[in-house]
């Protein structure tokens, strides 16, 4: 096992290498000597870990287990969270590390500070137990010293002990993301002389910069600041505040001296002087001044310690009736929300991707970030000071409470630490507490015992609503509501917070997009003294998904599109609405979820692994300030269609964002005309052709705005004897959309019925899914394939499939997926609208299929053979004569036939 032997020359490396995002504070260390006083030291190198799944995993079971090693951030779920088995492990990880603590001199404290753990930790040094966390994602220190070896009696371990087990006592109890185990945030080793800022005040680094008046005249700063004196003498020190302005020059300085006496604790307040035509901070220009608060020895003038904190200077406010303000002026609050995790990381994403997406916002016009629905790393708020983006940061109540004290106390306890983490970004703006709390009502067939649970909601929104006022005057309260609007009204929630945010899908889950309009109003005209956000609205968008039909969850990205123009018309023309998070910023992980891409939600603007869809694009040119035009599907690379009749092109939509008033496309160097662009989208028919299309897009302004685009088209001739090249099709049954195979380079088409000369189905109709949000397919997880979308839509009681191919040698490939039947799953939560009705029965479906007059499958029972919901795949070769073409012929035992999807390929 390599341990970590920590000398002076080594520390001072660590820190150059680590200190950045890490250890903010110390900052200031970096462009001068050590740090005085303070030293941190990242610990993320030469862990081990073990999983413990046994019952009563304790200390005692440690021994017999399999070590491997890993590096921090680490979780143990990024795996099994994506596979086809439902669920993931939820109990006990242990993490283990040596390292030596003989160079700190035996004056110095030391701490271990873990920026997050899910969801429960317990930390051993040297087996015993030194301090102990719940909660999933807020940062805790804890000190060590007292638990360590003597010098030169070898070195330390630390072993933690981790569960993401369920716990009814903490927050989240239900969600849609994934609750990933595991050490997931970086971990620092601190040490600090005996008088020091404190690091017993919920995970703060005990100084706190506020801003009580700012205009743009004058700002005063006041800073706040935790001391401690551990050791045996009493201390006289100085605390002095130094104020930088961004180019390093001092703009004013503040020192007091006080005295400490031995085992002293006291907190000090400072009034800066006042500054003069302060330089704000906005999204425009987020200048950031520095203050350096540092503790001096006033006898020895040692400095004992010394924390750097980054300052803005600005003003704001929610109106009820004409929005949000910024230094005075109104300012439309626009951007996303954000999850933490990330393609086959889970949540144990480093620091420069976490950065990068709040680059995505900004680059996407946003100004705003819903930091949803739980604190983050502390990266996240930091890049949002740096690139001027406002921000809401919440706790994770979600969808329920319960109804314990416990529960109750971690839920303080979170806001309190969130609070005091956090509180010195100027990016800050709202403290969040309750998200779509009434969503999942326990007691629905006990009305009167349910009435005393909403009484227990409020008042925990009351109690959450008093804590976080007085541990910050300075910023407003918000509450994330689902659209049950009477509900949240009538249960008295709605006017506890500051601001009210609404979670709306009117499109989406339920209804259509026009109700969206008609609700923020009812809002407006019910709570006329209630300032509003729209917390969330989206819908799903899977990248693999196009559609010339787009209807409500079929997961095409043209639907989306549809849906954000609509949302986006509504918030910007109501001054009241004071801004909106599109959910989300990126698809992230939902293990519960199903649908196209099982486990995952596809809302995001970005993908998972964070490529812009057209979404993002549609939000650049709605809120860009510079001109920008975009030809929105670029990303659609590999595309295809029918030929229009007997010709040798395909023509098909192409649509083109832009914040410019009107555009002109060329295709393949011919112009296809100038449009005007409407919700900041233009639409022109494109007549594709075989293999390479270039397109070019030219905005029409005082200067040539231009975006050009060469896209790969595979045309499928209406009647195969005409086809140039081999023929091949991947044909969907059931189905209006099309999917995307990036990884084999293909595109497969929705199927049509069967004319002469052409191809196509016989019989039947699309499998018409399992409830009522889904038009057609189903939403179930098919299993042994990731090509899921192949497989949920089928053609129901088909009879026959004809190609009227030539003559040759081919290859067909059925797909089969029994939808109906096997384990019935409980309705998500989150499908809003509660509108799930249950499964049709289960059907006994047996049949034959007979490829031209040979039999190939007798007796053939999806279900049984295969079992439910799983992707089967049947390859025939096939050798046909001239004029015999191909007939698939689909003959009933029991039940009806179905054929889910096929493809053709020609030898
Ligand atoms: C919501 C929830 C959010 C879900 C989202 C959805 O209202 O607040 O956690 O992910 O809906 O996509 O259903």
């Amino acid at each position: 096992m390599l341990t970590v032997i920590l000398n002076k020359k080594i520390i001072s490396q660590l820190i150059c290498i680590f200190v950045f995002g890490l250890c903010p504070q110390l900052l200031f260390s970096l462009n001068r000597k050590a740090t005085p006083g303070r030293q941190c030291i990242a610990l993320n190198q030469d862990w081990y870990f073990s999983k413990d799944s046994s019952a009563d995993a304790s200390l005692s079971t440690i021994s017999h287990l399999a070590w491997h090693k890993v590096s921090l951030p680490h979780t143990w779920n990024d795996k099994d969270v994506t596979d086809d088995q439902p669920g993931y492990y939820r109990g006990v990880g242990w993490y283990r590390k040596s390292f030596a603590a003989d160079q700190f001199p035996r004056n110095e404290k030391l701490f271990l500070s873990f920026n997050g753990i899910n969801q429960e930790a317990e930390v051993f040094i040297n087996r015993k137990l030194a301090g102990k966390h719940a909660g999933g994602y807020t940062r805790f220190v804890v000190p060590i010293d007292r638990f360590l070896k003597a010098p030169g009696k070898g070195l330390n371990e630390i072993l933690v002990r981790v569960t993401n087990r369920f716990n009814e006592d903490i927050a989240p109890l239900t969600a849609d993301f994934t609750f990933f185990g595991g050490i997931y945030r970086e971990v620092n080793l601190l040490s600090t002389e005996s008088v020091h800022f404190t690091l017993k005040d919920d995970g703060s680094d005990g100084v706190y910069i506020s801003t009580p008046v700012v205009d743009s005249a004058s700002a005063h700063i006041s800073v706040k600041s935790l001391l401690e004196n551990n050791s045996n003498v009493s201390k006289v020190l100085n605390v002095k505040q130094v104020v930088l302005d961004k180019a390093g020059k001092l703009v004013t300085s503040y020192t007091t001296t006080l005295r400490l006496a031995a085992g002293e604790q006291k907190e000090l307040h400072q009034n800066l002087k006042t500054l003069t035509n302060p330089r704000l901070w906005s999204p425009a220009n987020p200048y950031l001044y520095q203050v350096f608060t540092s503790i001096t020895d006033q006898q020895t003038g040692e400095t004992l310690d010394r924390i750097v904190n980054a300052v803005g200077l600005r003003w704001f406010k929610f109106d009820a009736n004409t929005g949000f303000y910024l230094n005075g002026k109104p300012l439309k609050l626009m951007g996303a929300s954000r999850h933490q995790d990330y393609k086959d990381m889970g949540n144990a994403v480093p620091a420069y991707l976490q950065i990068k997406d709040m680059e995505w916002i900004k680059r996407m016009g946003g100004n705003f970030v819903r930091i949803a629905h739980y604190p983050q790393d502390p990266v996240v708020l930091k890049a949002c000071d740096e690139l001027g983006i406002l921000a809401s940061v919440e706790i994770p109540i979600v969808n329920a409470i319960t109804e314990s004290e416990a529960f109750s106390l971690n839920c303080k306890h979170m806001q309190v630490e969130m609070i005091r983490q956090n509180f010195n970004h100027p990016s800050i703006i709202l403290w969040g507490y309750m998200n779509e709390v009434l969503l999942r009502p326990k007691f629905t067939s006990d009305k009167p015992r349910q009435e005393i649970y909403y009484q227990h909601i409020r008042e925990l929104a009351q109690e959450l609503e008093k804590l976080t006022r007085k541990e910050d005057p300075g910023r407003y309260t918000m509450m994330a509501c689902h659209g049950d609007f009477d509900r949240y009204n009538r249960i008295g929630l709605t006017k506890i917070p500051q601001v009210l945010g609404w979670n709306l899908y009117q499109g989406w889950y339920s209804g259509s997009t026009a109700d969206f309009g008609k609700f923020l109003d009812k809002h407006h005209l019910d709570l006329p003294d209630q300032p509003v956000l729209i917390t969330e609205y989206g819908a799903d968008a899977d990248p693999r998904i196009r559609s010339q039909s787009p209807v409500r969850f079929d997961k095409s990205v043209e639907y989306a599109i549809k849906f954000h123009q609509v949302y986006l018309n509504e918030i910007l023309k109501r001054p009241f609405v004071s801004g909106a998070a599109a959910w989300n910023l990126a698809d992230f992980n939902s293990e519960t979820r199903e649908e196209t891409m099982p486990h995952i939600n596809n809302k995001g603007l970005l993908t998972i692994d964070r490529k812009p869809k057209d979404t993002y694009h549609l939000y650049q040119a709605y809120l860009s300030k510079k001109p920008f035009i975009k030809i929105a599907s670029a990303n659609w690379y590999y595309r295809g269609g029918i030929n229009d009749s007997l010709l040798a092109t395909c023509t098909q939509p192409v649509t083109v964002v832009t914040n410019l008033d009107a555009a002109e496309l060329f295709y393949n160097g011919k112009s296809l005309g100038i449009k005007k662009a409407q919700d900041r989208a233009i639409q022109w028919e494109v007549p594709f052709i075989n293999g390479k299309n270039n397109l070019k897009a030219v905005g029409i302004a005082k200067q040539k705005f231009t975006d050009t685009v060469s896209l790969l088209f595979k045309n499928y001739a209406s009647q195969p004897s005409n086809q140039t090249g081999k023929i091949f099709y991947n044909i969907l049954l059931g189905a209006n959309r099309m999917f995307i195979d990036e990884k084999a380079r293909i595109l497969w088409i929705p199927g049509k019925a069967y004319v002469a000369g052409s191809w196509g189905f016989l019989g039947g109709k699309p499998y018409s899914g399992t409830n009522n949000r889904i038009l057609y397919g189903s939403d179930k997880d098919i299993k042994q394939t990731d090509m899921d979308p192949v497989y949920q839509t089928q053609q129901v009681g088909i009879t026959a499939y004809k190609f009227d191919v030539p003559k040759g040698n081919y290859k067909l490939i059925l797909h089969f997926a029994e939808l109906l039947g096997g384990p019935s799953k409980e309705a998500l939560a989150y499908n809003l609208d509660n509108n799930h009705k249950p499964e049709e029965q289960e059907v006994d479906r047996v049949f034959d299929v007979r490829v031209n007059g040979q039999m190939y499958l007798k007796n053939f029972n999806i279900a049984k053979q295969y079992g439910y919901a799983t992707a089967v795949k049947k390859v025939i070769k096939l050798k046909v004569d001239n004029n015999q073409g191909i007939q698939i012929e689909f003959l009933p035992v029991k039940g009806l036939p179905v054929l889910n999807a096929l493809q053709l390929v020609q030898q």
